[in-house]
């Protein structure tokens, strides 16, 4: 009897806990997309079907060190180049890790245009919706100028403390950065918000770069996003894993070869005077 006494008592203590956890949690969010699942997410699965094409090729690695802060520190070395290529595999093992302030510059078969709506997305391999790292997203249509997509940290708490290398992130304080979501499910970009900048023709993207976050709120390594303000992200992750984690990246836009445009007239030719005939 006092048993069971105990055990509901422990029971409510739970789920009020729970419930005050998640009521924190609501009021405390930030103003960006939250995790995958919830009303409002933009994440994208990687099966999803508005998913056309992935990276092919490499054009380059650049490491970043395991902690940019030790002079002595060795790069991440983590996975290869190739483990960003071809369909997202959604696991932890499936990816090359860039190092504080590394990059990796991926190449397609056809150039990504601007459509409707989200044109890309970035699969990062976070294993929970809040252990998360975050990169920058440049993009560019001529292979050697990248124009960045600009990218806003809006905490919450407005002196935020240094997320550690195994802390908790709160993605609805992150945006346009890719990184946002778990593994399995990229963060979109759309190419619309690049249009007039400089050279760059949002309609012929040919390479892209992702570029770690030095999540350091250090001012003599951290990053910081368009406002000026360090970006919180885990910081120090001083392993061979280092740094942001990519999987792959999945293009929803496409620019079709100039053999479908012309499969695709000679179809409508067909049609029309097919109709013709009737
Ligand atoms: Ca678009
Ligand atoms: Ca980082
Ligand atoms: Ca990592
Ligand atoms: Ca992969």
């Amino acid at each position: 009897m006092m048993k069971t006494k105990n055990r509901s008592r422990l029971c409510s203590t739970v789920l009020l806990v729970l419930a005050q956890a998640s009521l924190t949690h609501s009021l405390a969010a930030g103003d960006y997309a939250p995790a995958a699942g919830q009303p409002g997410s933009e994440a994208i699965a990687m099966n999803d079907s508005s998913i056309v094409a992935w990276a092919t090729s490499v054009e380059s690695l650049v490491r970043g060190p395991q902690d940019i802060s030790n002079a002595e520190s060795a790069l991440a070395s983590y996975g290869s180049g190739d483990n960003a290529l071809g369909a997202a595999q959604g696991t932890s093992g499936g990816v090359v890790s860039l190092g504080d302030g590394g990059s990796i510059t991926l190449g397609f078969d056809n150039p990504i245009y601007d459509g409707e709506g989200f044109d890309f997305a970035v699969f990062e391999n976070g294993f929970s919706d809040t252990f998360l790292e975050f990169a920058f997203v440049e993009v560019s249509s001529n292979g050697s100028d990248f124009f960045r997509f600009e990218a806003d940290y809006a905490p919450v708490n407005e002196t935020p403390s240094q997320i550690g290398g195994f802390g908790s992130v709160d993605t609805t304080e992150y945006d346009n950065l890719a990184g946002k979501y778990k593994q399995g499910y990229g963060t979109p970009f759309d190419l619309a918000e690049l249009e007039g900048i400089g050279d760059l023709d949002i309609n012929n993207i040919v390479a892209i770069r992702i570029v770690d976050v030095v999540g350091s709120l250090d001012v003599s390594y951290g990053s910081t996003d368009k406002d000026g303000d360090l970006i919180n992200d885990p910081y120090a992750t001083p392993f061979s894993s280092s740094g942001f984690d990519l999987d792959a990246i999945g293009v929803m836009h496409a620019v079709p070869e100039p053999q479908t445009y012309a499969a695709l007239l000679g179809l409508v030719a067909l049609a029309i005077s097919l109709m013709r005939r009737r």
